[in-house]
């Protein structure tokens, strides 16, 4: 058979079921192998799209993500998703097409291994005929076993090649690391020793399944929750639930973690997002690291303790080691009461900010232009309006920009997979296409695809996808008509601001073009056709172009901007 055919085939029975990609004549073979032996061919408009949407399945599902692209510009024009699916250690296997080594002067040519490395993904090739299987196999097992990024080169005449009927090894199961008896004692004395404690889980926490062990140990000694925003939602529920911790951390969950005198953060790296540079841990906090990596302890911040190990084995131990010693911790009836009442942020007061306009925006198939006279909605209004419409099944997806606290505060998901933060690179534009990945991921919920306008027309391009694809998505546009982040940012300082403003768009128009309902959103009575799209039949997506109020930055913004 042709190593194109093999690669397909050992893809599939390696348990590969949906792939994304833009098809050229070097990925034609593969992909079309792929498919006939049973996996979901997904095509995005644009290989920065397929990228996202193979990062945001992969995230959603824990399963290998797989991506299809045509060699040279297939490759760059994906990179950006790639760079992203590496930062955030998604499982990602690339299938790069390449040109053949004796290919000097193509003008596909390029360094994919050096492409591969300079963002920090995995760099395999399919060496010749012979090993092209076991290089596929070793590729696919590095993306799942460890958790990376792989982008792997396919030479055309590798490619065109014959070659044996792929054979695959059995792999044997991996079992997680429990930590050493020495570090669940040290663990086990700092809680108990501890009189406010608190929990902060990352993603390593979700990725291993440790809700229950975690909330076990938590009630144990007495500890409050939280998570980074990578792993929101992962305590959705729980009375102890304080939500994010960082930029996003409500007052409430600010003022408590800052006076833990324990700290542990669990699959966590407990970075400057999540600690806001450190200023959550109080003066003389212990902080606990719990990875089961080695190089994640102590990378962002000092820790007192690190602890290596997989989170739930090590719950699990220390839960038995602490023998009923801890007490109450941090927990009281009265801070029970107070997390209640304070503990989402839609509960924290705020001065409306909206304008009041004229008329209303366009209905959902007003089909005409946006006939509003003016008023702009506040984004918490216009949020918190939307958490109460929407289904609580959601699946939410966050572009980066200003507005991005906005969906990632004040719309609840139901668990931690309800919820897709692709940020580690800090791109804009990414959010919609990864919305599309994670909506597949999830077809039982509603999928949100959170964009601010500018993200939106960067990205717009998979706008069609998702027509395509029938999926019943909302895509909220937080429209300040600027690249808000860096009027914020700069405004203030005096420089002028024309790079970064333009003039209104139509985005609710544009969503229609492409197949959308579309709604123009001034004012909370403008979102009765969101109720009426919500009502059925969904048969195609709904974009909200909600022209917000944008007069004063977000208060995380200043946070993102140390950052830089
Ligand atoms: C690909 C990319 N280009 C540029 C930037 C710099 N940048 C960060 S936020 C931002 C503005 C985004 O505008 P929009 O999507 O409208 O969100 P807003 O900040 O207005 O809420 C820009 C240009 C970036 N992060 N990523
Ligand atoms: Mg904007």
């Amino acid at each position: 058979m042709l190593v194109s055919e093999a690669v397909g085939t050992a893809l599939t029975r390696l348990g590969a079921t949906t792939v994304f990609g833009v098809v050229g004549s070097g990925n034609f073979h593969v992909t079309n192998a792929l498919i006939a032996g049973g996996a979901r061919f997904v095509a995005a408009r644009h290989e920065g799209g397929a990228a996202c949407m193979a990062d945001g399945w992969a995230r959603v599902t824990g399963e290998v993500g797989l991506l299809s692209v045509h060699q040279g510009p297939g490759l760059t024009n994906a990179m950006t998703g790639i760079t992203e699916a590496a930062k955030s250690r998604t499982p990602l296997l690339v299938l790069a097409a390449d040109v053949a080594g004796s290919a000097v002067r193509s003008n596909f040519r390029i360094d994919v291994a050096a492409l591969a490395a300079s963002v920090g993904a995995e760099a395999g090739r399919l060496h010749s005929p012979g090993s092209a299987v076991a290089d596929l196999i070793r590729a696919y097992r590095t993306a799942q076993a460890q958790r990376r990024t792989v982008v792997l080169a396919m030479p055309l005449d590798v490619q065109a090649a014959q070659c044996d009927p792929p054979v695959i090894p059995p792999s044997p199961a991996l079992r997680p690391c429990p930590p050493s008896a020495e570090s669940v004692a040290e663990l086990a004395a700092a809680l108990t020793a501890a009189q406010r404690p608190v929990f902060v889980a990352g993603r390593g926490a979700r990725v291993a399944g440790a809700r229950g062990d975690l909330e076990r140990l938590a009630d144990a000694c007495g500890a409050l929750l939280a998570t980074s925003a990578a792993a929101k939602g992962l305590f959705r529920g729980n009375p102890w639930d304080l939500d994010v911790s960082g930029g996003f951390a409500t007052p409430l969950a600010a003022e408590l973690i800052t006076a833990a005198d324990l700290v542990v953060g669990w699959g966590c790296s407990l970075n400057m997002w999540t600690m806001r540079h450190g200023r959550l841990i109080g003066p003389g906090a212990t902080v606990v690291q719990v990875d089961d990596e080695v190089p994640a302890i102590g990378a962002h911040r000092p820790v007192d303790l690190g602890v290596v190990g997989d989170v739930a084995l090590t719950c699990r131990a220390v839960l038995a080691g602490l023998a009923g010693r801890a007490g109450a911790g941090y927990r009281s009836p009265g801070l029970r009461e107070r997390i209640a009442r304070e503990g989402r942020w839609r509960d924290v007061p705020y001065p409306d900010e909206g304008t009041a306009g004229g008329e209303p925006g366009g209905g959902a198939d007003a089909g005409g232009p946006d006939t509003g006279g003016g008023g702009r909605i506040d984004p918490r209004t216009l949020t918190i309006a939307l958490d109460d419409l929407l289904p609580a099944e959601r699946m939410v997806a966050v572009d980066s920009g200003n507005f991005m606290g906005y969906p990632s505060m004040f719309l609840s998901v139901p668990d931690a997979s309800g919820f897709c933060f692709t940020q580690a690179y800090q791109s804009i534009g990414l959010g919609l296409a990864s919305a599309i990945g994670a909506a597949l991921a999830q077809p039982g919920r509603l999928p949100v695809a959170a964009l601010g306008d500018g993200g939106a027309l960067m990205g717009v391009s998979e706008l069609e996808t998702v027509v395509r694809l029938r999926l019943p998505m909302v895509i909220v546009v937080y429209d300040d008509e600027a690249y808000g982040a860096e009027v914020h940012h700069f405004g203030p300082g005096r420089h002028p601001l024309d790079t970064v403003r333009f003039p209104p768009a139509d985005i609710a128009a544009i969503g229609r073009g492409f197949g959308c309902a579309g709604v123009t959103v001034r004012c909370p009575a403008d979102l009765a056709p969101v109720r009426e799209w919500l009502a059925g039949p969904r048969d195609r997506p709904l974009v909200i172009d909600a022209k917000v109020a944008s007069a004063t930055g977000s208060w995380w913004l200043e946070e993102a901007f140390r950052g830089h």
